[in-house]
């Protein structure tokens, strides 16, 4: 029998291009989407990979358990991967309870309906190298002691050592992917390199003529979303439940990126930046640098996405939705 897999977050960058793959291997795919005023708009991802007809949705929030207790025993799933969230980190310091009860406590909200309504299934929680912050060691491995610089930080510490609780506490298989950046055609406006792909997009066509950024130097260990949730599907196929750091090992400055992305339509980053202090941050991640040896020694996972190749191939779809 084909395997089930609910997701959560299925409208977000991840869920979309896991629902995709998960497809791909014939799994049915149960998607917890949460009521919004605008109809139509929240599938966007799903539609643009073309897999919004083959998704089964179901109606419920994170802040709200029994809403989930009733997607696990309609979805009867044996894997579960708890990818919503209040993701933005900038927003998480105009909005530290919400990302809280939802990034935080909605992680545990979900393992609860799964602990209740179908303790056997496996669980992926979406762990973050932002737990990492005000970083403690050069490289960051699974052992690497945590120092969040942001209410999202925090929040997502908390969801982490949930997993960890559930797994040891109740005997769950829940693991916990702690992911560093990762992107695609499909991030989210607001996030950095889609930002910035964007902007070059519409430059390159004559529709906008600067680009506003604010900490340029801070450093970010980024890869692909498409290679991301292959690692996320294979932590759910061990025998035993594990936490592991996925990440690519090579760390590039926000400048660094600005210039790939300019660089690939022949422009200057010069002629067209804009620093704007009202975009700096509260307190910086200044550098993140993920060890992923575990995930591929264990896994036998590796990003095959260059950041060079994967800034190229969001640029090329952005001067496509700008054209
Ligand atoms: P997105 O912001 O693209 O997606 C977030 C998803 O969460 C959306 O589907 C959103 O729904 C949903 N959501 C938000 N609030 C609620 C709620 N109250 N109830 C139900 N659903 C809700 O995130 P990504 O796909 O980029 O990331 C997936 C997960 O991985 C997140 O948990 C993120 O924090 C984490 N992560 C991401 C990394 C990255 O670099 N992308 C790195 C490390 C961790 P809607 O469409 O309605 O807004
Ligand atoms: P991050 O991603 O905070 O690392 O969290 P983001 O792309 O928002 O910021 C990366 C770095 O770029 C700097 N920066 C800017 N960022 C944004 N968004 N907009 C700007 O104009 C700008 N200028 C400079 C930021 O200060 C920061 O240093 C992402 C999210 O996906 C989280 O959900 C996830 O957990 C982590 O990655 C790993």
């Amino acid at each position: 029998m084909a395997p089930t897999a609910l997701i959560t977050g299925i409208t977000g960058q991840d869920g979309a291009y896991l629902a995709q793959m998960l497809l791909g291997k014939g799994y049915n795919v149960y998607g917890v989407v949460r009521r919004s005023s605008h109809f139509g708009i929240a599938d966007h991802r799903l539609r643009w990979l073309k897999i919004e007809k083959d998704v089964k949705f179901l109606d419920a929030n994170l802040t709200d358990l029994s809403s989930l207790i009733r997607c696990v025993e309609t979805a009867k799933p044996d894997e579960v991967y708890n990818l919503a969230a209040q993701s933005f980190v900038a927003s998480s310091w105009q909005q530290p309870i919400l990302t809280g009860n939802v990034t935080g406590v909605g992680a545990a909200n979900v393992m609860e309906a799964v602990r209740i309504a179908q303790p056997t299934a496996h669980f992926y929680q979406a762990s973050s190298s932002e737990m990492f912050g005000l970083i403690q060691e050069a490289h960051q491995n699974e052992r690497t002691p945590f120092y969040p610089r942001s209410p999202y930080g925090a929040a997502k510490l908390y969801a982490h050592w949930m997993t960890v609780n559930y797994r040891e506490s109740f005997g769950m298989h829940a693991s916990s992917g702690i992911l560093f950046n990762h992107e695609s055609p499909l991030r989210g406006i607001e996030f950095v390199t889609r930002k910035v792909t964007d902007a070059v997009a519409r430059i390159k066509l004559g529709k906008l003529n600067e680009l506003r950024l604010g900490n340029i130097d801070a450093k970010r260990d980024w890869g692909h979303a498409r290679d991301y949730v292959e690692a996320m599907w294979l932590m759910l196929q061990q025998e035993k439940p594990d936490d592991y750091v996925v990440a690519t090992g090579r760390t590039v400055s926000v400048r660094d990126m600005v210039e790939i992305a300019f660089g690939h339509v022949g422009l200057k980053p010069a002629d067209y930046l804009v620093i704007d202090p009202e975009l700096f941050r509260p307190a910086e991640v200044d550098i993140l640098l993920g060890d992923p040896t575990k995930a591929k020694q264990a896994l036998g996972w590796q990003p095959k996405t260059t950041l060079e190749e994967m800034i190229c191939e969001m640029v090329d779809a952005d001067i496509v939705r700008h054209s």
